[in-house]
């Protein structure tokens, strides 16, 4: 007998076992079923590609609890709404389809795409030419953030690219058109630093590129309102719960980089990202340079939150 009471032939076993699932090719749900990820294509006419047709959603599950499935399908849904695409299946049904990805896979820490769009149609841009919409639910292994990330907090700047007008492509629908925060992105990129920091047309701050901003001033925990031009972030919605539970003054409001620059803390928050705290905005030093208290008090209430609350894989 070997460590912990098994034998070299079970040890073995698990080994093989583990080796199987290591190898073993992603499942893609793709449309109404489960497929291999060789075979999970879609046509070249699919307006999702030709267009950017489409909308989207990033999920995470944490140790078999799926974070927020309801509030990720309840947003997708409205997104599909205005664009007037019908997705090809009930709400009940696209989070049965969620969890079997889930299971088929053998993840319990996973992110999950889940995407839909116009479906396939001819050359032109009219979605009447597409009959169905495509659809199909990806969960991998989460690629976690560099910790460096967290225990050294970001360095972030803003960028010339401007956040959609609301009245344009409004960025409260989660499309498959991200070029405007690709462009931020790439910005970002080229001045070294680690994510962009979007203003709207009048200057204001909006968010990052695929993240929700906040700035902490005393007792104050502030972020903008969703007219400025933001995605209205499942993450987000649940910090200013946290925030308002620790006795925080939590509110929605129009501010500037001056308010950034001059705040105690900030941070950025996403479904990948969750809480990442800022340290540097434009080259001036927020606060002490470090990330913040009620920063790292909002993170560890997040990750309480998260390993209790979701739905089950079963
Ligand atoms: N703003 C934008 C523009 C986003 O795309 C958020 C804010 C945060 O929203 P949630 O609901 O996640 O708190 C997002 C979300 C990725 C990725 O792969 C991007 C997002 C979510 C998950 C993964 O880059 N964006």
């Amino acid at each position: 007998m070997s460590r912990k009471g098994q034998s070299t032939q079970q040890l073995n076993n698990s080994t093989i076992q583990q080796h199987k699932w290591a190898y073993m090719s992603l499942k893609i749900f793709l449309n109404d079923h489960l497929v291999d990820k060789n075979d999970a294509t879609v046509s070249v006419f699919d307006h999702g590609l030709l267009y950017g047709d489409g909308v989207f959603e990033g999920i995470r599950s944490y140790d078999g609890l799926v974070f927020k499935l309801k509030e990720h399908l309840d947003r997708l849904f409205e997104s599909a709404h205005t664009l007037m695409l019908e997705i090809p299946m009930p709400k009940d049904a696209l989070e049965k389809a969620v969890i079997l990805t889930l299971k088929a896979n053998g993840l319990k820490d996973a992110y999950i795409r889940l995407v839909v769009t116009r479906g396939s149609g001819d050359l032109g841009l009219d979605p009447r030419k597409c009959k169905k919409a495509t659809l199909f639910i990806i969960a991998d292994k989460i690629a976690l953030y560099p910790r460096d990330y967290y225990e050294k907090g970001l360095k972030i700047a803003t960028v010339p690219t401007v956040r959609n007008h609301p009245e344009a492509l409004n960025p409260q629908l989660k499309t498959l058109n991200y070029l405007n925060n690709i462009l931020a992105k790439i910005e970002a990129t080229n001045a070294g630093v680690d994510e962009a920091i979007l203003l709207n047309a009048q200057g204001h701050v909006t968010e990052c590129t695929g993240e929700n901003i906040f700035y902490v001033d005393g007792k104050k925990l502030v972020t903008p309102p969703p007219y400025v031009g933001i995605l209205k972030g499942i993450t987000r919605d649940t910090v200013m719960r946290l925030g308002a539970e620790a006795g925080l003054d939590v509110s929605e409001e129009v501010f500037t980089r001056h308010d950034l620059y001059t705040a105690d803390e900030v941070f950025l928050t996403g479904t990948a990202a969750e809480i990442v705290p800022v340290v540097r905005i434009d080259n001036r030093m927020i606060g002490s340079g470090k990330p913040g208290k009620i920063t790292l008090a909002l993170t560890r209430a997040f990750h309480k939150v998260t390993s209790k609350e979701g739905v089950r894989i079963r």
